[in-house]
């Protein structure tokens, strides 16, 4: 079996805690959206990429299946494809089908039994391909394995992109570019602006899959943590902010209380929330700025018929 590269930090459950604490501790209460991704989030993100509403993941993969033979032929044979957030890897297998001789693929994913079950079944289903899995967080530098070989392509799609702030893309970027080398091509997936009638049920759907997703945070914290959120006690809400231009999700108090968490108790008024994520949806032309910053440049851009998501290829500059 290939080699499984950890890059969380051994006391990953104090970062954790720190990281709520001081998140629940600022006047607007915020938790990071990474942690929605234990085995259980996961699984409810799978769910949400079914969903009717949610159409980024439908639109991205028919963008990536209409145009698989030229992305493939800009990225040439012996690609070593190194994926940032990977989840379920769905749609790498799109590009595996169609790249020549891939050279290997580097799922990295902070969510460890997810990637681990994920890189069992690829390779199961693609026997010749070599799979080196990192767990880790992609804001950090990483290291790639060593044995690896071939021509790095970078490949983060699902629009994940948009639950960074400019700040975090030009550090994931910049990260990214060092990584991959200044010969480098990156694949990115992007989610754009649209009507906020599209925008809100993609986010607040009628099954309340993406609410159990949302609650499920303060789940993982009440399992790894210890603290008693009362889970019913918390309603799902996504807003549309519209100068910002982003999804924000956050978890309501429904009424005055109070939750244990570590040593702290932390009181929440009714009406307060938890603003838990938010998800960008951009014009591309406002992200070209970020990435001439961080050394890459914009080579070419698909987009479906309806313009609600674009998948870009960027080349180290
Ligand atoms: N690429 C898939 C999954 C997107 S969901 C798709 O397009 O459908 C986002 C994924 O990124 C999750 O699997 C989550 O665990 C991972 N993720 C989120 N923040 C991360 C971080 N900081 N470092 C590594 N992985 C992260
Ligand atoms: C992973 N990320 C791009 C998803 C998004 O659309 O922002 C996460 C998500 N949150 C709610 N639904 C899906």
């Amino acid at each position: 079996m290939d080699d499984v590269f950890e890059i969380a930090a051994p006391d990953a459950r104090s970062v954790f805690l720190r990281d709520v604490l001081s998140g629940l501790s600022q006047t607007q209460k915020t938790l990071p959206c990474q942690y929605f991704y234990d085995a259980t989030g996961s699984e409810l993100f799978e769910q949400i990429t079914e969903l009717p509403e949610y159409y980024p993941t439908r639109t991205e993969t028919a963008i990536l299946t209409a145009h698989a033979g030229e992305i493939a032929d800009a990225l040439g044979p012996n690609a070593l494809l190194v994926e940032y957030g990977a989840g379920a890897s769905t749609k790498t297998r799109i590009l595996l089908d169609a790249l020549q001789a891939p050279a290997g693929y580097v799922p990295i994913d902070v969510s460890e039994a997810f990637l681990l079950q994920t890189a069992q079944v690829l390779r199961s289903d693609y026997p010749d391909l070599r799979v080196h899995p990192i767990v880790g967080d992609f804001m950090i530098r990483l290291g790639l394995p060593s044995d690896a070989g071939g021509n790095p392509v970078g490949f983060f799609p699902g629009s994940t992109i948009g639950n960074l702030s400019d700040e975090e893309i030009v550090q994931f970027m910049t990260a990214a570019r060092d990584l991959l080398g200044e010969t480098s091509r990156f694949v990115l997936g992007v989610d754009l602006r649209k009507d906020a009638s599209i925008l809100v049920p993609a986010y607040d759907d009628a099954a309340g899959i993406t609410a159990k997703f949302n609650l499920n945070l303060l789940a993982r914290i009440n399992k790894e943590l210890g603290a008693d959120f009362d889970l019913s006690a918390f309603a799902h809400r996504a807003i549309w902010n519209d100068p910002a231009s982003r999804i924000e999700m956050h978890l309501e108090s429904l009424k005055d209380q109070m939750v244990q968490a570590g040593t702290q108790s932390i009181t929440f008024a009714e009406g307060e929330t938890i603003h838990t994520e938010n998800s960008r949806k951009f014009a591309i032309d406002s992200l070209l700025p970020l990435f001439e910053q961080t050394g890459w440049k914009l080579n070419k851009q698909w987009l479906d018929d309806k313009r609600y998501f674009a998948v870009l290829l960027l080349s180290a500059a």
